[in-house]
């Protein structure tokens, strides 16, 4: 097991870092920015380095500077957490060459998953039922024509380097494709550097279900059950849960074992996400994220799994503690992501949290990394805290979801809150009657 692991994140996830770290007799090392001197996550360390000023790009997203980090406080491993390097092969290919170890997957199968037709492909490949689509890349506006037609209108064409739904553009008819194509691939040049672009059926109102894996990097995974995260605004999550409303029993099952199976043909090695689009019934592979994702916790509080915990020990070389029959799914659990924003427009609210009061009790979990008093810097991405709850049926966690927001005060700045008192209201979000576009049809209503 590692000595010492350096978190190369902030906020609420070097939070969660660091107890699955104190958990596991791990010591650790906090790295900041100048505008993260105060920060909780700092505070909470064995020891920090500051690594530069506020801008991203020059610290914790500067390599050099977290390697010398490294270097000084002679941690062994590095947790790269979401966002930020966490996704980046290079950086988990540089750690490995100075003997440092990146927890999470191989440098490898980072890449491969970071190219989007490369990542198809291979899903395919492992028995992953995929969208309809083009074969690798489109390159000219016959060939996209004739996969186009071949399948039918609407169809997306989508960035290879793309993700987080940059660089996608709908083609509703034949006369539509052509600048379809021109635009995804001008905007996928200037986003990514990389013009390539492919095609797929446009799946006009599918939910977004995504299958949580845990691999050991030995031939061992399971699957950790599903979250729907269909509830999104501009490709931003806004409330995660687990299990999906929309499936059953056996369609989970289902897909679950087709993930896990693949997972071991791969020999995948850490947390990651499959992410599918579930329409009338059928599954459609989109990406993989190789990642731990910002909605863990729905999963955790479903089967009891410290996902964080679990990733440390297998990139460390241990064996995976669990087979499938090992993991139990209980109840129900939803996560309602708190930003300083705005609860209608959405706009970054940065500032001093004058209260802090965060609920408690029976199937509440606050994780954030804000206190009161404490100054929201600006420069950083705005969100400041999940609440998950959890309850024997979604019903029960709704109940305690309500009760938990009721609870929850923070002044000083504006947050999504607000919203999430509005959204458990909904009839639909309390049928669980929503696909990826319900909420920016209910924000676009005037009485919303
Ligand atoms: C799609 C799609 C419909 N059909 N692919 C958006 C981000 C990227 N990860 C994949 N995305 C989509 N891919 C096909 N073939 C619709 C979306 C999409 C979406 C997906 C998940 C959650 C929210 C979304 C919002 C708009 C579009």
């Amino acid at each position: 097991m590692f000595d010492k692991v350096l978190i190369a994140n902030r906020g609420e996830i070097a939070l969660r870092i660091q107890r699955a770290c104190k958990e596991l007799g791990i010591a650790t090392v906090a790295v900041h920015s100048t505008a993260d001197a105060d920060a909780m996550h700092v505070r909470l360390a064995d020891e920090s380095v500051c690594i530069g000023p506020p801008a991203a790009a020059e610290s914790y997203l500067n390599i050099p500077r977290l390697l010398a980090a490294c270097e000084i406080t002679g941690a062994d491993a590095v947790h790269p957490g979401y966002g930020f390097l966490s996704e980046n092969a290079r950086f988990a290919e540089i750690l490995e060459t100075h003997n440092i170890t990146f927890i999470g997957p191989t440098s490898e199968h980072i890449r491969t998953m970071g190219d989007k037709i490369a990542a198809k492909e291979t899903a395919k490949r492992l028995g992953i039922p995929v969208v309809p689509g083009s074969d690798g890349a489109v390159k000219s506006d016959a060939a996209g024509l004739k996969v186009a037609k071949a399948m039918g209108f609407p169809v997306l064409v989508k960035a290879a380097s793309g993700g987080g739904g940059r660089g996608m553009k709908v083609a509703k008819t034949a006369e539509e494709l052509p600048m379809a194509l021109a635009t995804a691939k001008a905007e996928a040049k200037a986003a990514f550097g990389d013009d390539a672009v492919y095609i797929e059926k446009y799946l006009t109102k599918p939910r977004h279900i995504e299958v949580q894996v845990l691999g050991d990097g030995q031939g061992n995974a399971v699957h950790l059950g599903e979250r729907d995260c269909s509830l999104q605004r501009r490709h931003q999550k806004v409330w995660e849960e687990a299990p999906s409303p929309a499936l059953n029993e056996t369609s989970r099952l289902k897909i679950g074992e087709i993930v896990a199976n693949a997972m071991r043909k791969l020999k995948y090695r850490g947390a990651g996400t499959v992410e599918f689009l579930y329409e009338d019934g059928e599954f459609y592979f989109i990406e993989m994220n190789t990642r731990l994702q910002v909605e863990h916790p729905v999963t955790e509080a479903i089967t009891g799994i410290d996902l964080v915990l679990e990733q440390i020990r297998v990139a460390s070389g241990a064996k995976l503690m669990y087979s499938q029959e090992d993991i139990t799914f209980s109840g129900h659990a939803i996560e309602c992501r708190i930003n300083a924003e705005n609860a209608r427009t959405f706009t970054p609210s940065p500032g001093q949290i004058t209260y802090w009061h965060p609920p408690g009790g029976l199937g509440v979990r606050v994780d954030s990394g804000v206190y009161q008093g404490y100054r929201i810097p600006p420069y950083y991405d705005s969100l400041i805290g999940k609440l998950i709850v959890h309850g024997k049926s979604r019903d029960e966690c709704m109940m305690r979801l309500k009760r938990a927001l009721s609870e929850f005060v923070i002044d000083g700045i504006e947050t999504t809150i607000p919203l999430f008192n509005d959204l458990i209201r909904q009839p639909d979000i309390a049928n669980g009657l929503y696909d990826i576009h319900w909420l920016e049809k209910y924000l676009a209503k005037p009485t919303a």
